[in-house]
């Protein structure tokens, strides 16, 4: 059994910055995976997320087992649903979308896993995942038919993380979704961090240094990045150790 989230806490205790690579199962061929993954040691990454909105069963862990031929970091898996769930993972964050209001997110999904989960030597780290509108619909949207909240909206934003704390959650996720255009305020990151005694995840739409810096300022504990690796791993230059 790993201590992933204890690690986690020292981290940050420490003033360590933490940078999550997202990595989708339905786009990353696994012939690609080697070359991806030594970039990714070569980086400041401190993890390596996987998992993605729909993936056919079986493609997740096919792709961790290659991953893990490679990687130095631990692999924590982000996964839409509960097939993608692996024991050759490290841990799991075990999500609660908890920005909707479809019970099938909030406790089914949760339910559905757990005869999966129990045989499984998994860290499990319960998590309140909050989603963000993005001015366009995001997958996490579309699969889950809940509506993300209006980042305006700040006080509910707040409110939301706080309850997800005091419901037991060991880390809250705000997300602006996969691929998103532009990613979360530092302002409303500032916010929610004065909330929440927890470790704060923000992710979607990073593709600068700045964006990231920016959200490690505001309080981010850890920073995801998944599409910009996609779209191009020269940014791998801009985050070498
Ligand atoms: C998506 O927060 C993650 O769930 C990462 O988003 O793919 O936009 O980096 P990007």
């Amino acid at each position: 059994m790993t201590n992933i989230y204890r690690d986690i806490l020292t981290s940050i205790f420490n003033s360590k910055r933490l940078l999550a690579v997202l990595i989708d199962p339905d786009k990353m061929p696994i012939e690609n995976v080697s070359g991806f993954i030594l970039k990714v040691n070569d980086s400041r990454a401190t993890h390596i997320f996987v998992g993605g909105s729909e993936v056919d069963e079986g493609k997740t862990e096919r792709l961790i087992v290659e991953i893990k031929k490679y990687a130095q970091l631990p692999i924590i898996l982000f996964p839409g649903d509960h097939i993608q769930i692996s024991d050759k993972a490290d841990a799991l964050l075990f999500l609660s979308l908890i920005s909707g209001r479809n019970p099938e997110y909030l406790i089914g999904k949760q339910v559905e896993a757990i005869s999966k989960l129990r045989e499984a030597d998994l860290e499990i780290v319960p998590t309140g995942y909050i989603l963000l509108e993005n001015g366009r619909q995001t997958s996490v949207e579309r699969v889950s038919k809940t509506k993300p909240i209006e980042r305006n909206n700040i006080d509910l934003i707040m409110d939301t993380a706080k309850a997800g704390e005091l419901l037991g959650m060991k880390l809250i996720y705000l997300e602006a979704g996969s691929g998103a255009t532009h990613p979360i305020e530092p302002s409303i990151i500032e916010r929610v961090r004065t909330q929440l005694n927890i470790p704060l995840i923000v992710g979607g739409g990073m593709r600068s240094t700045q964006a990231i810096e920016e959200a490690y300022q505001a309080g981010a504990s850890m920073v995801v990045v998944g599409t910009a690796f996609e779209e191009d791993e020269s940014f791998f230059n801009d985050l070498k150790k």
